[in-house]
């Protein structure tokens, strides 16, 4: 049976595997011949969130776009994979209303992999830069992360391999009623 056509938002620490997760989960999708799309984070501030900040009003508005954009795609065949921190839950609340609004399939995954891990991977170096004080406002570090209360999936990635977390995604996704 072909997973249905969702959007996944995979939200958490900076550093916790939402990237890496939603990237090689893509592979498998697209392995299966679905039409696939990885909504980065990183390369959306850059052109739709061009301006934008990491105060909470411009995080917020950064991820109810990214929302938007997620929403348009799913509802057209293609599963959207979106790899952002999305801290506060109102923000994250209003894209799974935005979704459903509109009768488009729509998962929150938790990828939950604690704070510490998070600091010892250190991928982008922030952590290391929100320690020597070079860096401010990072979440989880000195601005907030809303962990959700009830997420489709929890994932923690420490001590577990890629494949075995990207298997845990595909399993919510294919558990997920097909319309
Ligand atoms: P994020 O997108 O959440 O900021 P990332 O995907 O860029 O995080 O970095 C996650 C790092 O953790 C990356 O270097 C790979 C590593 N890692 C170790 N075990 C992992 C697992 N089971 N799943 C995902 N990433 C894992």
């Amino acid at each position: 049976r072909d997973p249905p056509v969702t959007t996944v938002w995979l939200t958490g620490l900076s550093g916790a595997g939402k990237t890496t997760v939603a990237e090689a989960l893509a592979e498998r999708l697209r392995s299966e011949g679905r039409s696939v799309e990885v909504l980065d984070g990183d390369e959306l501030r850059t052109n739709l969130s061009a301006g934008l900040g990491f105060s909470r009003e411009d995080r917020s508005t950064h991820v109810r776009r990214v929302g938007f954009v997620a929403e348009l795609l799913s509802r057209h065949g293609v599963v959207s994979l979106v790899p952002v921190i999305a801290p506060y839950a109102d923000a994250r609340h209003d894209v799974r209303a935005h979704h459903d609004k509109h009768d488009t399939s729509y998962l929150e995954v938790h990828v939950a992999t604690p704070l510490a891990e998070c600091a010892r991977r250190d991928v982008k170096g922030l952590y290391a830069k929100a320690e020597s004080g070079e860096l401010t406002g990072l979440t989880g570090v000195d601005d907030p992360y809303e962990a959700p209360e009830e997420p489709d999936l929890r994932l923690d990635t420490t001590g577990i391999d890629l494949s075995t977390a990207v298997d845990h995604v595909h399993q919510l996704l294919t558990a997920t009623t097909t319309e």
